[in-house]
């Protein structure tokens, strides 16, 4: 960075100080809070964003200006294989293990209550806070986003997917469309709502800084999109062509709020982050390039997700960040970039990613990153290597070397598995047990949509019989 030490002083006194209106300051426009917008896509294939390397008929013009102004991450991780818990962990910037939270089904608990949210903190800092799609949080009303730092809430609380065309309200509440804290009908497309609510939000708040939580159940299950999108393609393969219509949607939807974002003249101020829940589903036909499987698994596919951040106004343009970031770095680089500081009673394990992308801090964001579904299913990261434990077998990639982790290298290097299994393991230790509540199964979970009570109940007689 090439600030001068003077206006780098006056900065910093500016920021320790309770200087309430720095947007006023003699430093003008550049020192405003920034909005913050964080746009968190479902279920989103590695390749299924054509900044990335994709497959010729993935085509997301409006995500991708995201990465043209801003930054890629080469290898951008979600903390979890399924929705529930990277939420959990976008939300607070910690490990969500470390609050018993590591399924699609310890939503049906809820984040547990003594966690703060980024919406909490942006709040106090005197953000307008809306969440706009999918919660997974919790069913309840003490877990409503609403009651986690949000002012504004439209979509459904539970469970992890949700019927596009069917908004009207069903025998389960938490299944139904909100607005706020009432249970709503809407008609339309779920995934066009979104962006229609967002840019609605960002209209009404554009003269105060904004935090727009921006949560698409795209491109979940089901597979659902309108009729006029899914013929425009054809790929050979039905499922594919409803996913790349429904991922059309919502790129469109990206793209009104990024051009209301330029309209109102907030596009150098705002800082956007995109990013997916966990790696493409198999079922749906995503498409996860080079990378190892898929949702619900801990080889990269089930992991390593497109994610870009773009602030024009202090990020520079076209950048491809190649060290490893999560998603629990979002809350820590958001606060920074707000002004807003971190409650000092609890441990933070996301990084504020802002110096390294300025140039300002070297070497590796992170010495370690680890991973536990809650199901025998583990990895830890160090480094180039990765270590990968399915039910008690440990396998050790070099994932610089080998993206596909196709060559298991544990017998060559046991030392390098003992020391990462010994860092995995302590790293456990430090974890809470499961806060998961009676009832349903962790597949229902995170399938979510609408079953009748019957349907759930072959559901349940079927699974039994496996
Ligand atoms: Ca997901």
């Amino acid at each position: 960075m090439t600030t001068n030490p003077t206006r780098r002083t006056m900065l910093r006194a500016l920021g320790s100080g309770a200087v309430a209106f720095r947007a006023n300051s003699a430093f003008g426009a550049t020192t405003a809070k920034p909005n913050i917008v964080v746009i968190v896509s479902d279920d989103h294939g590695y390749a299924d964003v054509s900044a990335y390397d994709h497959p010729s008929e993935v085509k997301t013009p409006n995500i991708d200006r995201i990465a043209q102004d801003g930054v890629r991450f080469a290898q951008g991780y979600a903390s979890a294989y399924v929705c529930a818990p990277t939420r959990a962990s976008l939300m607070t910037g910690r490990y969500s293990q470390r609050f018993g939270f590591y399924t699609a089904s310890d939503s049906r608990a809820g984040m547990p209550l003594t966690e703060t949210t980024i919406a909490d903190l942006l709040k106090k800092d005197g953000y307008a806070t809306g969440a706009f799609g999918k919660w997974h949080l919790g069913l309840d009303m003490a877990h409503h986003p609403l009651r986690r730092g949000f002012d504004e809430f439209y979509g459904f609380l539970g469970h992890g997917g949700h019927d596009y065309f069917n908004l009207k309200p069903t025998e389960q509440k938490y299944d139904s469309i909100w607005r706020n804290e009432q249970v709503i009908e809407d008609t339309g497309y779920l995934t066009d709502n979104l962006g229609r609510e967002a840019v609605a939000f960002i209209r009404k708040h554009e003269k105060k800084p904004f935090f727009l939580y921006l949560a698409f159940n795209a491109v979940h299950f089901p597979l659902q999109a309108p009729e006029a999108t899914v013929k425009k393609y054809d790929t050979g393969n039905p499922k594919r062509n409803t996913l790349l219509a429904m991922l059309e949607h919502e790129d469109r939807a990206v793209g009104r709020v990024l051009d209301e974002l330029k309209a109102k003249g907030l596009e150098k101020n705002t800082l956007v982050v995109f990013f997916s829940d966990n790696g493409g589903a198999k079922n749906n036909a995503a498409n996860n390039g080079a990378l190892r499987d898929f949702k619900h698994s801990v080889y990269e596919g089930g992991i390593r997700v497109p994610f870009l951040i773009r602030w024009p106004a202090k990020l520079r343009a076209n950048m491809v960040f190649q060290q490893p970031v999560i998603c629990l770095d979002v809350l820590p680089t958001v606060a920074a970039a707000a002004g807003a500081s971190l409650p000092k009673d609890r441990e933070y394990h996301g990084r504020n990613l802002l110096p390294h992308l300025t140039g300002n801090a070297s070497g590796p964001v992170h010495d370690w990153l680890f991973w536990d579904g809650g199901e025998k299913k583990l990895a830890a990261r160090n480094g180039r290597w990765k270590l990968v434990s399915n039910n008690g077998k440990a396998e050790l990639f070099d994932v610089e070397s080998d993206l596909g982790e196709k060559t298991d290298l544990s017998a060559k290097h046991p030392d390098v598995v003992e020391r990462m299994q010994g860092a995995l393991d302590t790293w456990r230790t430090g974890n809470a047990p499961r806060i998961r509540s009676a009832g349903g199964a962790d597949e229902e979970d995170d399938e979510g949509g609408r079953r009748s009570k019957a349907e759930r109940k072959k559901r349940q007689s079927e699974r039994g019989k496996r």
